[in-house]
Formats: structure tokens, C-alpha cells, sequence
């Protein structure tokens, strides 16, 4: 495990400390502590004070160290990306099963058992880069892969399709999701008028409005999400033969999301929450994983599929074409530092390697301009390559140079070709044989602005997504539309959408327009294409019904008392550890509690600062005299209420069990709820947290 820079160890040296006038405090270096210096390498003798004429008088122009200190500090900040600002990355690599070299002649998928080199960055797509974790959101699932052959970026989502279909109306669906230009809110929500308005107007983005009102917008971690490349791609073989493909990657740990309630509380106790969870999971050791996977689109399903493979509001379901697993994506190095690696990545849809190539989606060609134009601007130079996030891991030789940073310069007189030198002094030229060249796609045409007729189905697959889902899940994405629409001020854009529900499913439509208590239903929107009925239940679109095998990669917390049983505790640390999981202390002191035998347990979180929202499940190792003390407490009761409301399994001391009784009322412990005395029972909750919530429960604590 890697050494936290956060923890220090007692065996580091301390610099020696001298007061000065004022008593503010110099660390003075020497004995291992390294001295501070400028930029240019000169030493500094004072970090404290600028200097002045005398103790009280004016500072000084000549103060070069003040001076380049401040100039610094006040060119910090890049521009935030315009969307996905708020994101979180890791190093790790891929992993392929087995050659693929029958479809491709990517390098990276030639020889089972071959690691190539990867870093990953998750982000929400519409706050800023210091809003919360849990935004309703899409999230961004950006991989590098450093191949042999230079950087393939796979720049996707946790949500298989898109908003939109054309690439020129991105910058309106982004406006339309941000903050009101006006008076600067909402921040990281669609809930607003701008973004129903747009949606109302906009039949097209109905499928991924679907995906976004349900749970997969608000993932438990990012080690729990599917991701997609969303657009078909091509593989091509040595043969010059192209495969059209699609990408997805299958998290090892299985698919995990949380309530809305919790959401919401989780912003405001940890705004970190998923950022924090990865770091702590990869430098636990416990090392996220996913497989990926692709499906391959043979020239008969192209055909034979209702909908164009083009047209990115579409996907494909499991069932009609299988995924086929060939590798894996293992994250297992925390960033040094977050500026230098996740703020300065630059991710480019257009970065494909030799046996990749694009399709004709329009949204696709229009990201493969956008991308490199950002990381410009965002990033200040053309030489944003050179930074080492971003720098192939293989060898690479242009002739380009200069510009702003040029850090890795060209030695030698030749800077263009051909040219009459030879050999290395020469220069790089090209190479026709293993060099990348486009599929030699046939394409005649006009030149006109159309979408293609072929896009013209906007419902079909909005409905098989829902009734794909479990009826928990289903009322999950009405209560979400709900939500959002009640944030909507105008009632004619409520009406608008609840139409083009009507057109999904009238289910659907009617329970929101029930919940949004319209005085009548609106007549279903005026659809381009009638809705196809006949398109069957896709089970792989559900995630309640591809629940994870095991309660791996999970968090137990347990909160303690002042004499709580220490064996008891051991017991559940150590069944925890063995499903793979782990166990946070919680007490009401963070300093820890005094057990019953005497001993100290130490406490990682104090009460208030670990309500339950933070946990998969809980435990209440409480002692009956201070469970009284506590039970008039605001946290300790929300700490049970909200485990209940959140369906969570509770383990429980019998100590415990009046303090619960009271916060909840009698007669409402469930078969959520596990009493924890001998070992067994430790076991018995365990095995109940495999099931993650008790949905039974959530009838009775939802708002009808
Ligand atoms: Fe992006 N997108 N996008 N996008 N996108 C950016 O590039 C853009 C789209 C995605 O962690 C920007 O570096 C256009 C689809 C991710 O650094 C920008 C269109 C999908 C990330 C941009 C789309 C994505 C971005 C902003 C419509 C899923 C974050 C900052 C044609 C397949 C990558 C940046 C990271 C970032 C443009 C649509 C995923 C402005 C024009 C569809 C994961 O270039």
C-alpha cells in the first residue's frame, strides 16, 4: 500500500522552530528538512514578512520573493472545463484477455496478459469544479490507454446514449442545464426551467431523460457504474476489414446506486463523498476494477436493427447482441497531484490508434473538433502534450515546435520534410505500412443540413428502458421527474413533458401527472415516428436486477459507546474484512470510547460528522445506559431514522435496542434489522448486507 502524503510519520525529521517580533512562528530548515527557495534557486531567509522600511512602514517594490510569491498565487487557477469541471482521476492499467487481432490490429489487444498503461477520470457533468458529488447527473467515464502505438482515449458516460443527435446543438442542451444566466443558479441541478424547456423541445433527448430520472444518475461510487463509449466505433484488422463496435465497461464490484433522500443529505455531509471513496478504496488496496466489453455489430444486425447504429440516442440492447468481455481495467495509483494529473488531462475523442476509427455519428464527428479545441484553451498552449498526464508512454518524433511551455524541443537543424538529410540526422518521415490510415469508407452525398430520416424514432427506446426496470425503479424515475417538474415555475413546460411521457408510457405519464396534481392529462406529443410496443423487456438496462454477488467494496458504520462489548466489535471487523468490506468507528467523541473491559477503541469519525447517509449499512454497538444518555440527540436520531428511511440493514447490540424503539416507534424493526450478540449473528448480518437495502421497506417511508 502506498504511503498516504497525508499521513506523517513520527520518524520524520521536524524542522526547528524560532519565534520572531511579532511571535509568529519560523520552521527553520537543516537536519533533512530541506531549505526553501524561488523559483530561480535562490535560498529564502523569511516566509513570514515582506520587506518594509522598519517594522511599521511601507513594503518595498524590490521584494522579489514577495513579489513572484503573489504574481504566482494570482495565475493559479485554468479555466474550469466548460462541462465535466468537477471530476476525480487514477492511474491504473488494462489488462486484455485474449488477441483480438481477427477484428483489430490495435496493438493493445494482441497478446493475452499484456497491461498497457491507463489513467481514468469520473466527473459530473454540469457543476462547477467545486460543486457536490451527488448532483442528478450524468458522469463522465474518460479513459487514456498510453498503447504502444500512442493514446487511445475512450471519452464516455455511466449512461449509454445521448441528449442529442447532432453536435451543434450541444452548447444549447449545456446552456440550457447550468445555471440561469441571469441570477446564476441552480448549481449541478436540472431542476430547473431552462433545462425542461430545452428537453420540452427537444423529443430526441426523452430516451436519455429516462436514464438520467433513474438511479443511475445518482451512483453510490464510481467503482459501482456501468460506462459506455456511447458512440459505435469501428475496429479495423490487418486486412483492412472494419467492424462496426460498441464499448462498455462492467464494474467487478456490481452495479450500486443511492436514494434521492440520501443524495441530498450526502451533499451536505461529505460534498466529496465519491472523490473520497475512490482515493480511500485504492489506497485501502482495494482496487476498483472493470471489464470491458464490446459488442460486435456484424453487417446482418445492422440491417436486421430497427433504429440507426449512428444515431447516438440509441443503444443496443444485451440481449440482442451479446457483450463480449476482453480485458480489464484495474485502478491502483492514487494521483500525486491533482492539478498535474486530473485538472491538466486532456482527454480527445480524436487520440484512436492504428485498428480504431470513428463512425459517421454526427455527434461523434462534431466531439472530434470540439475536444482539441477546449484543451487549448483551457490548457493555454498547443503544447499541452507535453505535459507528462498527457505524453504518449511510447516513442514519438514530430516536426512541430515552439509555442507557449515548449518543453520538449527538437535537437538538431531539421524541423521540416522531406528534406535531403539522412538518416537519424534527417528527422522522422512517415510510415505507409503501420502508420494510422482512415477506413476507406465510400461516402457520396450532398452537401446539405439534414438529419437523417433514419434518427426519426424518439420513444421506442425510451419505453423499453422503462419497462426494463423493476417496479421500485420505476417508481424511482416518476418520483424523479416529479421532483425536477416541481422545480419547473412554468406550467405549461410541466405539460410539455408530461406529453412526451405519455408517448414513453402512459404509466408513466399518468403517475407523474398525478404527482405534479395537473388538472388534466395533456394530449400525448405530436411523435415523428409512432412508439414501437413490440421491443422486448431489457433485463441488462435494470440494475436492481443485476445486483452484485457480494458486500465486497462496501462500508459497514458502526457507531460505539462508552462500554461497548470490544469482542463484539473485533467479531464484526473481522467478518467485514473477510466479505471484502470494511468497518469505520463512529463515536460520539472522535477521541474514541472506553469498552467494557477497559480498553480504548479509537473512533475514526465523530458522530455528527458520520450520520448514517455516509455507510451501505450500520451497527449500533451501544451500551443501555449511555444508549439513554444519547437518545435525545439530533444526530443519533437521524443517524437510526435515516438508516431506516435509506432501507439500510442495521446490526444492532441489545443495548441499543431501546434507543431505536424510541427514535422509530415501536413495532417497526424489520427483517432489516440483525441483533448482534454472538459471532453467528455478526455472520447473519453480513450475509443480510449482501442484499444492500430492504426494499419491502420503501412503501412505507415514501411521500405518496
Ligand atoms: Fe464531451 N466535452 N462533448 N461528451 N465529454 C468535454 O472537453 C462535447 C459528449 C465527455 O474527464 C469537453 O476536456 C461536445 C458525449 C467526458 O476531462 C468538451 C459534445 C459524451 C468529458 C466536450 C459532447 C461526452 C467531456 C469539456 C457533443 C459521452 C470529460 C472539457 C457533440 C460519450 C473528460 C474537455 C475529462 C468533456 C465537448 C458530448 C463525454 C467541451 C461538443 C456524447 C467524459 O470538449
Amino acid at each position: 500500500m502506498k504511503a498516504s502524503a497525508k499521513e506523517t510519520s513520527s520518524k520524520v525529521p521536524s524542522p526547528k522552530e524560532t519565534r520572531g517580533a511579532a511571535g509568529e512562528v519560523h520552521q527553520i530548515a537543516g537536519n533533512g528538512v530541506p531549505t526553501l527557495t524561488t523559483q530561480q534557486g535562490v535560498p529564502v531567509s523569511d516566509d513570514q514578512n515582506t520587506l518594509r522600511i522598519g517594522a511599521q512602514g511601507p513594503a518595498l517594490l524590490e521584494d522579489f520573493h514577495f513579489r513572484e510569491k503573489i504574481f504566482h498565487f494570482d495565475h493559479e487557477r485554468i479555466p474550469e472545463r466548460v462541462v465535466h469541471a468537477r471530476g476525480f482521476g487514477a492511474h491504473g492499467f488494462f489488462e486484455c484477455y485474449e488477441s483480438l487481432a481477427q477484428i483489430t490490429k490495435a496493438d493493445l489487444f494482441q497478446r493475452a496478459g499484456e497491461r498497457t498503461d491507463a489513467f481514468v477520470r469520473f466527473s459530473t457533468v454540469a457543476g462547477s469544479k467545486g460543486s457536490p458529488d451527488l448532483a442528478r447527473d450524468v458522469r463522465g467515464f474518460a479513459v487514456k490507454l498510453y498503447t504502444k502505438q500512442g493514446n487511445w482515449d475512450i471519452v464516455g458516460n455511466n449512461i449509454p446514449v445521448f441528449f442529442i443527435q447532432d453536435a451543434i446543438k450541444f452548447p444549447d442542451i449545456i446552456h440550457s442545464a447550468k445555471p440561469e444566466p441571469d441570477c446564476g443558479f441552480p448549481q449541478a441541478q436540472t431542476a430547473h426551467d431552462n433545462f425542461w424547456d430545452f428537453i420540452s423541445l427537444t423529443p430526441e433527448s426523452i430516451h436519455m431523460v429516462m436514464w438520467i430520472m433513474s438511479d443511475r444518475a445518482i451512483p453510490r461510487s464510481f467503482r459501482f457504474m456501468e460506462g459506455f463509449g456511447v458512440h459505435t466505433f469501428r475496429l479495423v484488422a490487418k486486412n483492412g476489414k472494419s467492424t462496426f463496435v460498441k464499448f462498455h465497461w462492467k464494474p467487478k464490484f456490481g452495479m450500486q446506486s443511492v436514494l434521492w433522500n440520501e443524495a441530498v443529505k450526502i451533499n451536505g455531509a461529505d460534498p466529496d463523498f465519491h472523490r473520497r471513496d475512490l482515493w480511500n478504496a485504492i489506497q485501502s488496496g482495494s482496487f476498483p476494477e472493470w471489464e470491458l466489453g464490446i459488442q460486435v455489430l456484424d453487417d446482418g444486425f445492422v440491417k436486421r436493427f430497427p433504429f440507426d447504429i449512428l444515431d447516438p440516442t440509441k443503444l443496443v440492447p444485451e440481449e440482442d447482441v451479446p457483450v463480449r468481455r476482453v480485458g480489464r481495467l484495474v485502478l491502483n495509483r492514487c494521483v500525486d497531484n491533482f492539478f498535474a494529473e486530473t485538472e491538466q488531462v486532456a482527454f480527445c475523442t480524436q487520440n484512436i490508434v492504428p485498428g480504431v476509427d470513428f463512425s459517421n455519428d454526427p455527434l461523434l464527428q462534431g466531439r472530434n473538433f470540439s475536444y482539441l479545441d477546449t484543451q487549448l484553451k483551457r490548457l493555454g498552449s498547443p503544447n499541452f502534450m507535453h505535459l507528462p498526464i498527457n505524453a504518449p508512454r511510447c516513442p514519438f518524433s514530430t516536426l512541430q515546435q515552439d509555442g507557449h511551455m515548449a518543453t520538449i524541443n527538437p535537437k538538431g537543424r531539421v524541423n521540416y520534410e522531406p528534406n535531403s538529410w539522412g538518416g537519424e540526422a534527417g528527422g522522422p518521415r512517415e510510415d505507409p505500412v503501420s502508420g494510422f490510415s482512415s477506413f476507406r469508407a465510400e461516402e457520396e452525398g450532398q452537401k446539405i443540413r439534414q438529419r437523417s430520416e433514419t434518427f426519426a424514432d424518439h420513444y421506442s427506446q425510451a419505453r423499453q428502458f422503462y419497462i426494463s426496470q423493476t417496479p421500485i425503479e420505476r417508481t424511482h424515475i416518476a418520483n424523479a421527474l416529479t421532483f425536477e417538474l416541481s422545480k419547473v415555475q412554468k406550467l405549461p413546460i410541466r405539460e410539455r413533458i408530461v406529453a412526451h411521457l405519455r408517448c414513453v408510457h402512459e404509466e408513466l405519464a399518468t403517475e407523474v401527472a398525478g404527482k405534479l396534481r395537473l388538472q388534466k392529462l395533456p394530449a400525448p406529443a405530436r411523435a415523428a415516428l409512432p412508439t414501437r410496443t413490440n421491443l422486448k423487456p431489457s433485463a441488462a438496462l435494470s440494475i436492481l436486477r443485476n445486483p452484485p454477488l457480494s458486500f465486497a467494496g462496501r462500508k459497514i458504520g458502526v457507531l460505539v459507546s462508552d462500554g461497548v462489548d470490544g469482542t463484539l466489535l473485533d467479531a464484526l471487523r473481522r467478518a467485514a474484512a473477510r466479505a471484502g468490506a470494511a468497518i469505520e468507528v463512529i463515536a460520539p467523541n472522535v477521541g474514541g470510547v472506553e469498552a467494557r473491559d477497559g480498553t480504548w477503541i479509537e473512533a475514526k469519525e465523530k458522530l455528527d460528522g458520520a450520520p448514517s447517509v455516509l455507510y451501505d449499512a450500520v451497527a449500533l454497538l451501544l451500551d443501555e445506559e449511555a444508549s439513554g444518555d444519547l437518545a435525545h440527540a439530533a444526530p443519533v436520531r437521524d443517524f437510526i431514522a435515516d438508516a431506516f428511511a435509506h432501507l439500510k440493514i442495521v446490526g444492532y447490540a441489545s443495548g441499543a435496542k431501546a434507543v431505536i424503539e424510541n427514535v422509530l416507534g415501536p413495532g417497526k424493526m424489520d427483517e432489516g434489522f440483525v441483533e448482534l450478540g454472538s459471532p453467528k449473528s455478526v455472520k447473519s448480518l453480513l450475509d443480510a448486507c449482501t442484499q444492500l437495502r430492504v426494499w419491502s421497506r420503501e412503501s412505507k417511508v415514501l411521500l405518496r
